[in-house]
């Protein structure tokens, strides 16, 4: 198995075994068998890229009916309206300037783009999505971004100031394509922005749920640093974010374009104090999780032999490497309750549990619920006080295995 980014040789640390497709909610008595595949992390001995060790068809996870929607969460929708404006005022220049983004998804960052009256162009491959975008006034381009949609669109629309790109460019494994394509289409002096999960976060929370299908790199400073310069690029900042668990946002430009933020530096002094890409740090990550898996099933079956009822919260992408890999189906969750419509009266991913709308977890509420969204932890809590006013705990898996 060689590494994506560089070829190197990659050590396995991490084994979840056979998983389905996280985003595929199973319609049911569909005749048509689960896609599965074996979902394993490794770290790359030169560059320490972390990342998956098959990767999954992209048309099998991104297509028509791909029902993940960003404007979700309004925590979210706020997230991305700031960094928005922020993008507006600090990145455009001259008197026509040109933004894109990829995996725009419903367009809930590229509608305030529209709003402002800039030019923008969103490239997302799922279909019923992008309709979502396009129906809020955001122009949108039903493609895969790759060097070839690149260059059309930088025939088409000149260059761009800005590419952006929230938990999407750790989604796609042909990084050269989408690296040479963004040298294609980036100004001179423009600047290409991404945010995803930070490695260092997903170890020190041991959130391993952040595992799966779609997320095949796990980035840090130093492994996104390496990557750049391999295509002229240089990490000129480096952000925080609370969002999704734990992110960083990144910014290259091209090497010598701009002066790297003091934080750049200060980021890839903290990595390599800690180790985080060290394969002992990673193996024992593993242990961690998996001790966290035998508790959490454990805890499962015991409060549902005492009798508790207990249901999901949020049919995340995340919940399909918890579920499969804690063998957690419907005999311990009665159902899994979620806002998004495209997955409401389907099954969860191989555990076939069934999905309901947020109206069923109020109608009688649980003993328990598993909240499966912890990323949304706070803005659940807020809107469920009715839950533990009722007596309801919530039963939390990250950090550790705990009740609230
Ligand atoms: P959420 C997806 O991951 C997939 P998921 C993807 N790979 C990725 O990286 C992130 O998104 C960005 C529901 N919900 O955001 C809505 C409620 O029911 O944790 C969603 O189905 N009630 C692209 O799926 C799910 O929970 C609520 O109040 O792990 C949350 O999914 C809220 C706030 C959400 O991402
Ligand atoms: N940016 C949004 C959506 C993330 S979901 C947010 O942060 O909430 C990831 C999106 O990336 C999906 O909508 C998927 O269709 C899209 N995607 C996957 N591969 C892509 C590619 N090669 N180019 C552009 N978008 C892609
Ligand atoms: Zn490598």
């Amino acid at each position: 198995m060689a590494c994506r980014i560089c070829s190197g040789r990659l050590r396995e640390f991490a084994d979840f075994g056979r998983q389905p497709i996280s985003d595929a909610f199973v319609e049911p008595g569909d005749p048509r068998e689960e896609f599965f595949f074996r979902l394993a992390v490794g770290v790359c001995e030169s560059c320490t890229m972390v990342q998956l060790l098959e990767e999954v068809p992209r048309e099998r996870m991104f297509h028509e009916g791909y029902p993940y929607v960003s404007s979700g969460s309004s925590v979210m929708r706020e997230h991305f309206h700031t960094l928005a404006k922020r993008l507006l005022t600090t990145e455009l220049s001259g008197d026509d300037p040109f933004v894109v983004e990829l995996g725009c998804n419903d367009g809930t960052m590229l509608e305030v783009v529209a709003d402002a009256g800039v030019r923008h162009l969103g490239v997302e491959p799922s279909g019923g999505v992008a309709d979502l975008a396009a129906a809020k006034g955001v122009r949108v381009t039903k493609d895969f971004f790759e060097a070839a949609t690149a260059a059309r669109v930088r025939a088409e629309d000149g260059p761009a100031d800005v590419i952006y790109a929230a938990n999407t460019l750790c989604h796609i494994p042909y990084m050269d394509s989408i690296l040479s394509g963004v040298d294609t289409l980036l100004k001179v002096d423009g600047v290409f922005v991404f945010e995803d999960p930070y490695l260092a976060d997903i170890v020190a929370r041991s959130s391993f749920d952040q595992i799966y299908d779609e997320h095949f790199y796990f980035f840090c400073a130093g492994s996104v640093s390496r990557m750049a310069a391999r295509h002229g690029f240089e990490l000129v900042d480096v952000e925080r974010l609370p969002v999704h668990g734990g992110e960083v946002r990144y910014t290259l430009a091209r090497i010598g374009a701009r002066t790297p933020a003091p934080a750049v530096a200060a980021m890839l002094a903290e990595e390599d104090a800690a180790g985080i890409t060290r394969l002992s740090a990673l193996d024992r990550f593993a242990a961690t999780v998996e001790g966290n898996r035998d508790r959490l099933t454990a805890l499962l079956k015991g409060l549902r032999a005492q009798g508790a009822t207990i249901y999901g919260y949020g049919a995340t992408a995340k919940s399909a490497t918890v579920l499969n890999y804690c063998g957690i189906g419907p005999d311990l969750l009665t159902f899994v309750s979620d806002t998004t419509p495209a997955k409401q009266g389907r099954l969860t991913p191989g555990s076939h549990i069934p999905v309901l709308g947020p109206e069923a977890f109020r109608d009688p509420y649980p003993d328990y619920a598993l909240l499966l969204a912890w990323n949304h932890a706070e803005e659940i809590m807020a809107k469920e006080t009715g839950f533990r006013e009722s007596g309801g705990r919530w039963i939390l898996y990250v950090p550790d295995v705990h009740v609230v």
